[in-house]
């Protein structure tokens, strides 16, 4: 599906270290279709809606400290597979089995410090973006290269 989106965030690790911009040059290159972006300082509750899965994880009130202890780049990607696509590009959530070339493998060395998250799945990716955009921050526009990277 070429409508398909992702949520991406820039978590405050990568903000301070100025990865921003790398980032965002990854997925450009790709040729994902940039539909959302945003900055922000997380909530806690918003931050547990994100990850109500890991709530009651021994590492959750460190991954709280961390999550909210500085701005975080949210952003929304389009593109075929992009969901997984992502997930590939990003690379396992322990830096340290990280390929080079991922983000994860290129930037970073711990889990608890892994600058970036990407949806899992593409039921995570809707939930995650409903959670984190309005609709009306989502831009459907056609990017002028579309016909040269997707049928
Ligand atoms: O989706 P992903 O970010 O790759 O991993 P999750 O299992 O969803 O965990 C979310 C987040 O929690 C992870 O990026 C870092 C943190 N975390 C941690 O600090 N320590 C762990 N043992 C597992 C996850
Ligand atoms: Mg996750």
């Amino acid at each position: 599906d070429v409508k398909e989106r992702t949520l991406i965030a820039v978590k405050p690790d990568g903000v301070h270290r100025r990865l921003v911009g790398q980032i965002i040059q990854r997925f450009e290159q790709r040729g994902f279709k940039l539909v959302g972006l945003k900055m922000l300082q997380v909530s806690e509750d918003l931050l547990s809606q994100h990850y109500c899965q890991l709530t009651s994880k021994p590492f959750y009130p460190s991954l709280v400290d961390y999550m909210t202890s500085g701005p975080v780049v949210v952003m929304v990607w389009e593109g075929h597979n992009v969901v997984q696509s992502s997930r590939t590009m990003v690379g396992p959530t322990d830096p340290a089995a990280a390929p080079a070339g991922t983000v994860r493998g290129d930037f970073s060395i711990h889990v608890s410090r892994n600058v970036v998250h990407a949806s899992d799945s593409l039921e995570g990716a809707q939930r995650e973006i409903q959670l984190w955009f309005q609709g009306k921050d989502l831009l459907n526009w056609d990017c002028c290269d579309q016909s040269l990277t997707m049928e």
